[in-house]
């Protein structure tokens, strides 16, 4: 099996480009369970030592779903199979460029929560239109052992994230440790609390939000990933999330950019507009390809699928 290795804004997309999984021929949210039981050890021999890390996004191409869409796509990550992935959609769509497969221009892709539109530009520039994100609750308390009473946003951006602003943490990179370690607190104490999204959806993305380091930006995140590596990107579906909010509070309007920085610094541009009333998020951003990769898979290999995790 070969894949593409690209990052947006830093964070490692590893897109599987000729799997030839038989992963049926239902719906893509079908298909994303199937891979899910049948095909779990290609997961965690993308996203596990001693092949990858906890920081590595994978996704597996297969048949699109939608008349003229250029392909499906599947994401995931060490712990499980993601809905969707913004960073990893722009990473997809250079990646496409890269085979020769797509040129400049719009295309449609296929993903478990819906088709998303995106367009390429020269230099490895993407837009993506985003599924309809919205915000689920306001300003939700949540006791976090150790620290107090913590506020937050929960919205779906794709995945669905709890954002918080009154955290008191520093942003930087020299404190990815304390920002892990407290945004994980979160997280539990999410589950402890039985806090969720709609429909039960379980919280698995913690955003911090503070001032950017860069003052032609708007803010800049923390985003903590479903298996505690931190997002290097600002996260596609968590910028879709924060664009939700803005709306929510009549804080950004329609066409209006946003400009997300991530804890390492990098840049996605975000603006909404309204379809039929729901906030339709596009993300812009830039992905490199920076390998291509043809797996082994050599039979004496003990963790040719990746060392366990408990
Ligand atoms: O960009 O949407 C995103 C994302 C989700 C998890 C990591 N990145």
């Amino acid at each position: 099996m070969r894949f593409i290795q690209t990052h947006t804004g830093g964070e490692p997309t590893h897109i599987i480009v000729d799997a030839n999984l038989d992963l049926g021929s239902g719906s893509m949210a079908d298909r994303r369970k199937v891979f899910r039981e049948k095909y779990d050890h290609i997961r965690t021999a993308i996203t596990h030592e001693p092949r990858g890390s906890e920081v590595v996004v994978g996704a597996v191409l297969c048949e699109p779903t939608t008349p003229g869409a250029v392909a499906g796509v599947i994401f995931f990550n060490n712990v499980d199979v993601l809905w969707m992935c913004g960073h990893g959609t722009i990473g997809v769509a250079v990646a496409l460029a890269h085979l020769g497969r797509i040129g400049l221009g719009r295309h449609q892709l296929d993903t478990p929560v819906g088709t998303v539109e995106f367009e390429l530009f020269e230099g490895g520039r993407v837009t993506i239109k985003n599924v309809a994100s919205y915000r689920h609750a306001t300003n939700v308390p949540v006791e976090v052992p150790g620290h107090g009473v913590v506020h937050g946003d929960i919205a779906w951006g794709g995945n669905w994230f709890f954002l918080v602003s009154d955290h008191g943490q520093q942003l930087t990179l020299d404190n990815v440790d304390a920002l892990t370690n407290f945004s994980w607190r979160i997280r539990q104490a999410l589950e402890a609390n039985n806090i969720t999204g709609a429909e039960d959806g379980e919280i698995d993305h913690i955003e911090l939000f503070g001032p950017p380091a860069d003052s032609v930006n708007d803010s800049r995140n923390f985003v903590l990933c479903p298996g505690k590596a931190y997002d290097r990107s600002p996260c596609g579906t968590g910028t879709s999330a924060k664009l939700a909010c803005l709306a929510a509070d009549g804080k950004l309007q329609p066409g209006e950019t946003w400009r997300q920085e991530s804890i390492v610094g990098s840049l996605f541009e975000g603006r909404y507009e309204l379809a039929e009333g729901q906030c339709i998020p596009e993300i812009t951003g830039t992905a490199y390809v920076n390998g291509d990769v043809t797996m082994i898979f050599d039979e004496n290999d003990p963790f040719r699928f990746g060392i366990p995790q408990n």
